[in-house]
């Protein structure tokens, strides 16, 4: 195995020249249980207990990246999570996090995706939420990211479920492999004030000990490299809460005094415009708490606003950030950009049933709005969500993915899967009888920079 920090890392994925080739897909894509599509292992199985170390070669290969699956299953079924270290250094998980924080700060804040239109696919993931086994289950019935099968991740790769940090290094291994077919956008969960407040940060800390603090920052460095939104094929819009508004920037000319300033926040707040793609491109995205207000506007829209049946634009008082938008706003976004489809995610069971105006999350996804120009869609990929319910009561909730097909790739082709159980048995991070939609441990750990309302996530 390579000494320590000797082998040299970047650039960490192979050329596109030198990919293995793709590995089958599976037979089995039909959205069923686990006992009707028993998972597939690489032939690279290996049994625990040695540290994964990073390639001597200083590139990932399709077997390592398959490795550290199996590995990370391993250790979450037969290691305290204190002893994750002792399987994947942090040293490890600390190339991953800079090698894809690179490719992702590279991305533009909406990528866009064109994929061949003879030969690839398109599959769309929503919030996975620290479900570990539920991720690799998915890939595996899925088929893995290839040359000719990318994937999309609408991002929430962590909180609330017990291995986020599981999930989110495997996803950002796939991404540093695959870097052109692997794409992570970035969920509300990916900031400080949530991992705060659901689960993640304590995670690292119980499983990392004094490399923890360490980790953690690198990782909410890379949540701020993600991008924002996708467009694939030029007509799907992919992003996880959705639509944002217009956030006009005031001139500032030697004239203008701070007054002026305040007065235009203020007006800002009051009256909103449907934002475009023009203006998503030039948004700001560097940012780790995004607030909702200001420039932080966009990034905050995107990564927290919900569909509403009820037309026009409006603040999310719900959720104390982020947007309100109704089908008129699809239709105009879809319209003014000759989009057809908008996938975006972030609404699990426990959401849907707090909006009793909105369709349910039983199957992983809803057709929110149906305009003249398409439809809109939640995709939530976390079956039986969250991991950790208080009480008997269970939402058993599927959790689903959408296939797009060349050569159009905007008609959704819906897969649903459940979960994959028993859980191995672990404590949660997080209070989750009392922390869940508590204001005002939210409001706590938002700080001075954010909105007054509590939050919702
Ligand atoms: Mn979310």
């Amino acid at each position: 195995m390579g000494a320590r920090h000797t082998a040299p890392w970047w650039p960490c994925a192979r050329p596109a020249s030198t990919r293995s080739p793709s590995p089958p897909r599976s037979s089995s894509r039909n959205g069923s249980s686990s006992l009707d599509a028993p998972p597939k292992r690489s032939s690279a199985r290996r049994i625990g207990g040695v540290p994964l170390e990073w390639p001597e070669s200083g590139m990932l290969s399709y077997d390592w990246v398959l490795v550290l699956g199996e590995v990370l299953d391993m250790a979450s079924r037969r290691l305290q999570p204190q002893q994750l270290p002792t399987v994947l250094p942090p040293h490890v998980a600390e190339s991953l996090i800079t090698c894809a924080g690179r490719l992702l700060s590279n991305e533009p804040n909406c990528v866009r995706i064109d994929p061949d239109p003879c030969s690839t696919s398109v599959v769309l993931v929503g919030d996975v939420h620290g479900q570990l086994h539920d991720v690799l289950h998915l890939l595996e019935i899925t088929g893995f990211p290839s040359t000719n099968q990318i994937y999309v991740f609408n991002g929430d790769y962590v909180d609330r479920g017990a291995w986020g940090f599981e999930t989110y290094i495997l996803l950002l291994a796939w991404k540093v492999l695959l870097p052109n077919q692997v794409f992570l956008l970035r969920g509300n969960h990916e900031t400080k004030f949530c991992t705060i407040a659901y689960g993640f940060e304590k995670e690292i800390m119980v499983k990392y000990g004094e490399r923890a603090s360490s980790l953690y920052q690198k990782i909410l460095t890379c949540f701020q490299a993600h991008p924002l939104a996708a467009v694939i094929a030029g007509s799907v819009y992919v992003a996880h809460g959705g639509l944002f508004r217009q956030c006009e920037v005031p001139t500032l000319t030697p004239s203008n005094s701070i007054s002026d300033s305040k007065r235009f926040v203020g007006h800002a707040r009051r009256s909103l415009t449907l934002g475009t793609l023009e203006d998503l491109a030039k948004a700001s995205r560097d940012v780790l708490d995004p607030s909702g207000v200001g420039s932080n506007a966009i990034p905050g829209d995107i990564l927290w606003s919900d569909p509403s049946p009820n037309p026009g634009l409006e603040f999310n008082m719900a959720r104390g950030i982020g947007l309100l938008f109704g089908p008129d706003c699809t239709q105009e976004f879809m319209a003014k950009h000759r989009l057809k489809l908008i996938v975006r995610s972030h609404e699990g069971p426990d959401a849907r049933e707090k909006r009793v105006d909105m369709e349910g999350m039983d199957n992983g996804y809803t057709i929110d709005h149906v305009v003249h120009a398409g439809k809109l869609i939640t995709l939530f990929s976390a079956p039986d969500y969250p991991q950790f319910q208080a009480g008997s009561h269970r939402y058993e909730n599927k959790g689903a993915y959408i296939v797009l097909e060349p050569p159009d790739f905007s008609e959704p082709h819906y897969f649903t899967f459940e979960a994959i159980l028993p859980r191995p048995q672990v404590s949660s991070y997080y209070d989750y009888v009392n922390a869940l939609d508590s204001d005002e441990d939210l409001e706590f750990v938002r700080g001075s920079e954010n909105t007054k309302e509590g939050v919702r996530s």
